[in-house]
């Protein structure tokens, strides 16, 4: 698919990108200075893979990040002060300082699903949420990343079967950062391109380079708008490095110095800084201006996330369970006649044809016939029907009420 961008969007992905790593590297200072409340994370060298796919999405689709997509909430819409005052436990943070690292969304505006830390969860999640879109007649996708180690959980494979299965308009981005904590790929999962995940589930899949944003962002942009047109979940590969330890807290000397050479002179950002200069996009002077907006951007939202309050002790206890604080409403897009029996009651999408044999072909002769009807899959009733040489008298599958 050629997806073309206006000088103005490269550029807008550049500052995207160096907004995240500036925002990060400023919170490591803080975290140091003893400010950041919990954890924090690094996706310094994943600027691109977060940036690149979140950017494929439209206003209307969800995504729900995990803690490397830093990248992605800012290109949804959220402002560093979110991010700040979230790490910084305040009381103006998206979660008004209850949480002191990154569980925060917004379902309202943003279509923004919080993390979930046990990895694997966000994926039948957001299979959810697509299957909700469709049955609303919102023409949306829903996009969640997910580590290599990540990829290796019992919830990650339910989800995944379940999206496939239902043809849910979903893109699922696995970020191989070639670790999960200290445990190389190589000795987690015996396969050389994660992609080949998909082929257990019958979808396709794409491995792209990671530190391309513009391959990753066209790999991205072709997904969601297949899942969009119908086709079912798509899972993108994309192979990169985590240039830090799993947090703060973790130095990474089991990394080997040469992998982290390797991966440096690769740099997403410096290697887009060289893309945009060769295609005459970036001079030294908009380079400058752009780096001056972000430390400016920065500086006032540091500013707004020290001078706010931790939150006051009486918050612990509220906001634990809804008291009619909110509403959850749905909001329907096409007659809600269409998901009730009898209208809710169709053929199904498609059809394995081959189903029934003992070899995966199509089964024949009188037993077949008996299971090629509902109910005849089950084997003491075909062999009763086949002796009796008369099918079992059932519903046709159209009248069939669930
Ligand atoms: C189900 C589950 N098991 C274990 C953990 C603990 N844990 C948190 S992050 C992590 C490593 C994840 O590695 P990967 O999926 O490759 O993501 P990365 O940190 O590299 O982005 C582990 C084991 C968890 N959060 N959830
Ligand atoms: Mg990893």
């Amino acid at each position: 698919m050629k997806v073309s961008l206006t000088p103005e969007l490269h550029l807008e992905l550049y500052y995207y990108m160096k907004l995240n790593r500036m925002l990060e590297e400023q919170m490591v200072r803080l975290f140091r200075q003893n400010k950041i409340v919990g954890g924090l994370y690094s996706s310094l060298g994943q600027e691109a893979t977060s940036v690149g796919t979140a950017y494929a999405l439209e206003a209307r689709d969800w995504m729900a990040p995990m803690i490397r997509n830093i990248g992605a909430l800012l290109v949804k819409g959220f402002r560093p002060r979110d991010i700040f005052t979230q790490h910084m436990a305040r009381h103006t943070a998206p979660t008004l300082g209850k949480d002191g690292t990154s569980h925060f969304g917004d379902l309202k505006v943003r279509h923004v699903v919080s993390p979930i830390s046990m990895l694997g969860d966000l994926i039948p999640v957001m299979t959810g949420i697509a299957l909700a879109g469709r049955y609303l007649g919102q023409k949306i996708v829903a996009m969640t990343w997910i580590g290599d180690g990540g990829t290796s959980t019992g919830a990650f494979h339910e989800g995944m079967n379940l999206a496939a299965a239902q043809k849910a308009p979903f893109v699922c981005v696995v970020e191989n950062n070639q670790w999960a904590y200290s445990t190389p790929v190589r000795c987690q999962v015996p396969l050389r391109n994660l992609a080949d995940r998909a082929k257990a589930y019958g979808i396709p899949s794409y491995s792209v380079d990671g530190n391309d944003v513009l391959a990753v962002y066209r790999v991205a942009k072709e997904a969601v708008e297949r899942a969009r047109s119908g086709e079912g979940p798509i899972l993108i590969e994309s192979k990169t490095m985590r240039m830090r330890g799993h947090a703060q807290h973790d130095p990474a000397e089991y990394v080997p110095k040469e992998m982290f050479a390797y991966w440096k002179a690769r740099d997403p950002i410096e290697r887009y800084q060289k893309v945009l200069t060769e295609n005459r996009m970036l001079d030294a002077k908009a380079r400058a201006e752009i780096d001056a907006r972000i430390e400016r951007e920065l500086k006032e939202d540091l500013e707004f996330a020290e001078d706010s309050p931790f939150p006051p002790p009486e918050l612990a206890e509220q906001g634990v369970y809804c008291e009619g604080c909110h509403t959850i409403e749905t909001i329907w897009e096409r007659p809600i006649e269409e998901v009730l029996p009898p209208k809710s009651c169709v053929e199904p999408v498609w059809k394995v044809e081959s189903f029934g044999g003992p070899d995966g072909a199509a089964p024949s002769g009188k037993r077949a016939a008996a299971a090629a009807v509902p109910g005849g899959g089950n084997h003491r009733r075909a062999q009763k029907t086949s002796r009796k040489a008369k099918p079992a008298k059932v519903p046709a599958p159209s009248k069939v009420r669930r």
